[in-house]
């Protein structure tokens, strides 16, 4: 008689406690853009928040290097199942970009050069939770991770995680971004396994 072992994904599992369900975990840092990497100077580098109101608050590349800088070390979660762990990066707090926004919104839309888009609920920026991150492993982020600067929200599958960030705007209303509109996830939690519509 074969010995079965039945408990064998959940003993995995709790091996490795950081580790979603479905995850794999990779050493490397591989690379997912969905378009080519736009390049963007330094010099016209900008980074704006609107709100519902019109409201813009807008930082050029200087002005965003003078804002108190955060060095998070986090989890990355792809929804192709590879989970990087232990990233290090240095960027600015959305709560920090986010002081002294006035608004009555619940959403927002992330967009960046080249015209990706992704969507979250406002209250998923917050809370020490999301950044703009210009550093990764004690260097400049390299163009093709997402630079000059990327949104980082690494409690949610790396899509939301906007490369080559330019802006959020704010909104009362849900509005889907790319891989959103085209049958992910809304939300995209890694831990509730929250990959396409419907899950
Ligand atoms: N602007 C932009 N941001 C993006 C993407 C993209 O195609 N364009 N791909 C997303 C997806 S699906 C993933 S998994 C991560 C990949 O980040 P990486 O290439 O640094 O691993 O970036 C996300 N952010
Ligand atoms: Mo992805």
């Amino acid at each position: 008689m074969g010995i079965v072992s039945p408990g064998f994904t959940g003993r995995r599992r709790s091996e490795r406690p950081d580790l979603p369900p479905g995850q794999y975990l990779v050493e490397d840092f591989p690379v997912l853009s969905a378009g080519p990497t736009p390049r963007v100077s330094l010099d016209e580098w900008e980074f704006v928040i609107s709100t519902e109101t019109g409201a813009e608050f807008r930082w050029t590349w200087s002005e965003f290097q003078n804002l108190p800088t955060e060095t998070p070390t986090v989890d990355l979660h792809c929804v192709t199942r590879w989970s990087k762990l232990g990233t290090r990066w240095a960027g600015v707090s959305l709560d920090v970009l986010l002081d002294g926004v006035e608004t009555a919104a619940d959403y927002a839309l992330a967009h960046s050069y080249g015209g990706y888009t992704t969507n979250l609920p406002l209250e998923d920026l917050q809370g020490g939770r999301a950044w703009v991150a210009y550093r990764f492993d004690g260097d400049d982020l390299p163009a093709e991770h997402g630079g000059p600067a990327r949104l980082l929200v690494p409690h949610l599958y790396l899509w939301k995680s906007a490369k080559w960030v330019r802006g959020i705007r704010l909104s009362m209303a849900d509005e889907p971004g790319f891989w959103e509109t085209a049958g992910y996830h809304d939300y995209g939690d890694p831990w509730r396994e929250q990959r396409y519509q419907g899950d």
